[in-house]
């Protein structure tokens, strides 16, 4: 019996007793993994040369790589893209206040706050998830210095109204890209754009290098001290020049990272394949909204988010969530509950949550589905017949998982 045959049949479904939709789970975030041949040669050739980190030729390599397919002055990597913003807040001698979307990953706010800085939330844009740029002015206070925007989902936050704003309040302006490598904003690649923008290269984005990072400039001054804060200072043997910490990549993460790179056509095709098999399958589906991808730009695919409108399907958001993870589906409710619900933002200003009504509402509602080279077009079809079956049962789906 096929799996949409037996997912016709209420009793099946694991949450009523039946065995689940999938034996393994079918994980949000699973690494996609490159020619693995190739992997081990380049890691092979690093230990030949034992030469491990401390700005390799695998690292430079990446970096030439990188900075050509983004068109972008400098790339310079780092071990992850949280030290990369904290080296971005130290570069760009930030201080005092930063207004940031509290509809993002911990992260964001996390390294302003490792830094003395105060995160101050902005609420998000309901269309896109991202921060809302009619709302930022209001946010400006004397001990402003800076809007960190964030381009969730391998889409852009609204660049240009972000420009504006710091142009005329004279604040800096840099971006969160963690999800954005690959995909354009007007045409042009994500990286080129405010003073810097900082992306990730984890094991769960479609392109990672195990642990990893970059941080993009077309300013060269900005470049150099990024590249000397990164490794402690050092500007030769003996000669510390600034505060530095270490943010190197290693050359075994730069060796995964060449190889996701050489992946990085076959992921996002792969990923767009997936993207597509979604929106088919739950176009029918009430209640359950797939976010869109902008067909003018270039996309990278690697997030599939859902928003559940709960009159509509008959369901919550936590309701599917939790008849998924039964069916071993393990879907996440990123950016749940939002950063200005977390510590030690929640203690400082508990009311905060009034102000972030649309940020309040995507936390109760987005969820994210499982996507990337792990996932078949079956394992898709198998995910969409739950849901569909899950909505057109929502009654007795709500009443089991009560
Ligand atoms: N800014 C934004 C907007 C971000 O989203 C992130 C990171 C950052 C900044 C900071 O970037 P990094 O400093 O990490 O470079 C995961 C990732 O750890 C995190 O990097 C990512 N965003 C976030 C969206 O997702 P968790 O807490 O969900 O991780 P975890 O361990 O629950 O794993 C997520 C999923 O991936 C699970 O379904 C399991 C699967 N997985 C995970 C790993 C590590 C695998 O299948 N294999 C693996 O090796 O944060």
């Amino acid at each position: 019996m096929s799996d949409s045959n037996r997912k016709s049949n209420v009793a099946e479904l694991a949450a009523f007793g039946g065995s689940p939709a999938f034996d393994q789970p079918r994980f949000v975030g699973r690494p996609n993994i490159g020619d693995r041949a190739r992997l081990f040669e380049r890691i092979g050739e690093a230990l030949d040369r034992r030469w491990l980190t401390n700005d390799g030729p695998l690292a430079k390599e990446l970096e030439a790589k990188l900075a050509e397919f983004l068109g972008v002055k400098h790339c310079v990597l780092v071990c992850n893209a949280t030290i990369g913003l904290e080296l971005a807040i130290r570069a760009l001698d930030l201080s005092g206040e930063v207004i940031v979307p509290s509809f993002t990953f911990a992260a964001t706010a996390h390294a302003l706050e490792w830094l003395g800085i105060r995160p101050v939330f902005c609420d998000a844009d309901p269309a896109t998830h991202m921060i809302d740029p009619t709302r930022v002015a209001s946010l400006v206070t004397p001990a402003t210095t800076a809007i960190l925007g964030v381009h969730l989902w391998g889409r852009g936050c609204d660049v240009d109204a972000l420009s504006r704003i710091a142009q005329d309040r004279k604040l800096h302006l840099f971006f969160d890209a963690a999800h954005a490598l690959g995909a354009s904003y007007q045409s042009r690649m994500f990286g080129n754009f405010g003073e810097l923008e900082v992306f990730s290269f984890h094991a769960t984005k479609f392109f990672n290098s195990f642990e990893g990072g970059a941080i993009t400039t077309n300013d060269d001054a900005l470049a150099t001290k990024l590249k000397l804060m990164r490794n402690f200072g050092f500007a030769g043997y003996d000669q510390v020049v600034c505060v530095g910490t270490n943010g190197k990549m290693s050359e075994i993460s730069a060796a995964m990272g060449l190889t996701s790179f050489d992946a990085l056509p076959t992921v996002v095709e792969t990923n767009e394949r997936n993207y597509r098999g979604y929106h088919s399958g739950l176009e029918t589906v009430p209640g359950v909204r797939l976010l869109r991808y902008d067909p003018r730009e270039k996309n990278n695919f690697q997030y599939i988010v859902l928003e559940v409108d709960e009159e509509q399907a008959g369901l919550s958001r936590d309701h599917l969530v939790a008849l998924l993870w039964k069916e071993n589906i393990h879907a996440r409710k990123y950016f749940t509950p939002g950063c200005h619900n977390m510590a030690p933002y929640a203690s400082r200003d508990p009311g905060a949550g009034a102000r972030l009504p649309v940020t309040e509402q995507l936390a109760r509602t987005v969820m994210v589905l499982p996507t990337g080279t792990n996932v078949s077009p079956a394992d898709i079809a198998t995910i969409c017949d739950v849901l569909s079956f899950a909505v057109r049962h929502s009654t007795e789906v709500a009443a089991r998982l009560a």
